[in-house]
């Protein structure tokens, strides 16, 4: 502040300032925060649908009270196979109902906290604007009912949860649901609308772990969940339960992240976003989006047409998430295959490239006669360039510790009878190579006798190496006296005719 009214008493600060509100004036199209309140007509039940279905669009033109029932359960659900948790839900499952409403309805709420329940509870609303969104209004002892009245000030799609301390064990044992405000205009129209709340699970045991799961504080303090899923448990849209959708309908998510830690990263595998809401706002924020985020407590609305048909997976794109901890569900999409856009598998064959003890073959034929000095320094570069540079560089310079470099090697050039034996069995054990002292293995590689005098005749003379060459018979010596049998080093059978399987197109 202080600096802005110095600034603003020098002509360049007052022309700065300036420039900032017309910006401000001129460019960003503020939100619309007036408050003329309908008048109320009317009254009906709150429309809602069990996941992950979401009720019809409000026909409606104007505002009503709505009467909205929740019931708090806390009881045995399944969170996986096999696995149970006691749930604490709003109704019968976790996550509650899809609320939807209109904007400017009076939303009058009856939270009933069943008499079998242990613990007292509440509700908050975000789309409620008022002291904790209706949580201490609401708050409710088992065997009772409160009733509060919100009005349902502002468009969006937003989270509801139970917020009764620690909120953290309320969230993470499931209490939360999404309530859609529409806008008095409506959202685009369009096919399918389904909705899908992710939340995490603390449990005792580990993943998968079969039996009754105890809460651990210790895991949700250190935010690392077991479970990881869409809809309350592992698997709620897998299988028969996937979402459904024909190909070219237009669908919506709408996207809820209870928590209680973790943001999502909502990906559907092999489909783009045609539109975002981004944050659950009523603006389509981005189109031709991959991923979208969603916070903790927090929503997005997401819009696409399958173009192709299929069974499309969706994930948590963290990915350990969806493969190991559940976060993942699926679409399938009906419908006529189109070609144009996607063929599905046409062709399957063996690859199978020159592989490089092959590529070696080729410098193993038979030199008809005596090799000269050149031809020995040509094989040495090929045999060089395909086998020994994996280990000793381009450059013979090795790599410390592990291969002994060939240039300026003293072990190589001391002494080449050695280096041929090298070559013949390969080499095991400590050496010393300019002073430094290796451990390592060379395996024994299948080379016959003029791969072996040219490849040595080619290290011995590069690099700034310079020796006399290594010939045939200087090898084909050591390798009597070694009794080391030449190798069998017939090029392989000419590669078989590549298999195909074509795969009819799927009709
Ligand atoms: C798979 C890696 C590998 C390949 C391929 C390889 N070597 Fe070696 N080479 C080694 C290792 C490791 C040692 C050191 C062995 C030891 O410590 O006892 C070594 C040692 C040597 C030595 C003795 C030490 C020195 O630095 O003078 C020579 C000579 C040699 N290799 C030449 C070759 C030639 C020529 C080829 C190609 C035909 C080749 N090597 C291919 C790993 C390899
Ligand atoms: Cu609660």
């Amino acid at each position: 502040m202080k600096y802005l009214s110095i600034a603003a008493g020098t002509s360049a600060g007052a022309l700065l300032l300036a420039a900032f509100l017309n910006c401000s004036r001129h460019e960003l199209k503020g939100p619309d925060t007036s408050l003329s309140l309908d008048p109320v007509q009317g009254r009906e039940e709150a429309q809602m649908a069990s996941a992950p279905e979401v009720p019809p669009p409000i026909a409606r033109s104007h505002a009503t009270r709505v009467i909205l029932d929740v019931e708090v359960r806390e009881h045995t659900r399944t969170l996986a196979d096999g696995v149970t948790y006691t749930y604490w839900s709003f109704g019968d499952e976790s996550p509650g109902k899809f609320i939807r409403v209109r904007e400017g309805d009076l939303i009058e709420t009856h939270l009933h906290n069943h008499p079998d329940n242990t613990l007292a509870h509440n509700i908050d609303f975000h789309g409620a604007t008022g002291p904790g969104g209706g949580g201490e209004a609401s708050f409710v002892a088992p065997g009772h009912s409160t009733t509060f009245t919100w009005r349902a000030l502002r468009p969006g799609l937003y989270l509801y949860h139970c917020v009764a301390a620690p909120a953290g064990l309320h969230i993470a044992n499931g209490m939360y649901g999404l309530i859609l405000v529409e806008p008095k205009q409506g959202l685009p129209k369009v096919d399918k609308e389904y909705f899908i709340v992710q939340g995490e699970f603390y449990t005792e045991g580990k993943f998968g772990e079969k039996g009754p799961q105890q809460f651990s504080m210790a895991k949700a303090l250190r935010e690392e969940p077991e479970y990881v899923v869409f809809n309350g448990r592992v698997g709620s849209l897998m299988g028969k339960n996937a979402l459904k959708v024909n190909v070219g309908e237009s669908a919506r998510i709408y996207l809820g992240n209870a928590g209680p830690s973790l943001v999502s990263s909502f990906h559907v595998v092999g489909e783009i976003f045609d539109s975002v809401y981004a944050e659950g706002g009523i603006l389509p924020n981005q189109h031709h989006v991959q991923t979208t985020v969603v916070p903790v407590g927090g929503s997005a609305m997401v819009e696409f047409t399958v173009e192709v048909p299929g069974d499309y997976q969706f994930v948590d794109h963290s990915m350990f998430r969806a493969f190991n901890k559940g976060a993942m569900g699926a679409l399938k999409a009906e419908g006529r295959d189109n070609l144009l856009i996607y063929s599905g598998k046409t062709a399957e064959e063996i690859y199978r490239p020159a592989t490089r003890l092959e590529q070696l073959a080729k410098t193993a034929d038979a030199p008809s006669g005596p090799l000269s000095d050149t031809e020995l320094l040509e094989k040495g570069a090929h045999v060089y360039s395909t086998l020994c540079v994996t280990c000793h560089q381009a450059e013979g310079q090795g790599t410390p510790g592990t291969f002994p470099p060939l240039a300026g090697s003293d072990f190589l050039m001391a002494d080449k009878e050695r280096s041929i034996r090298v070559l013949l069995n390969g080499l095991k054990g400590e050496i010393t190579v300019n002073g430094a002292v290796y451990r390592g293995a060379m395996p024994k590689f299948p080379l016959n006798d003029a791969q072996i005098a040219s490849a040595l005749t080619f290290v011995r003379n590069s690099f700034g190496n310079k020796g006399e060459p290594v010939r045939v018979e200087e090898v084909e010596r050591v390798r009597k006296a070694e009794d080391a049998p030449a190798p069998k080093l017939a090029v392989r059978a000419a590669r078989p005719a590549p298999e195909r399987i074509r795969h009819k197109a799927r009709k």
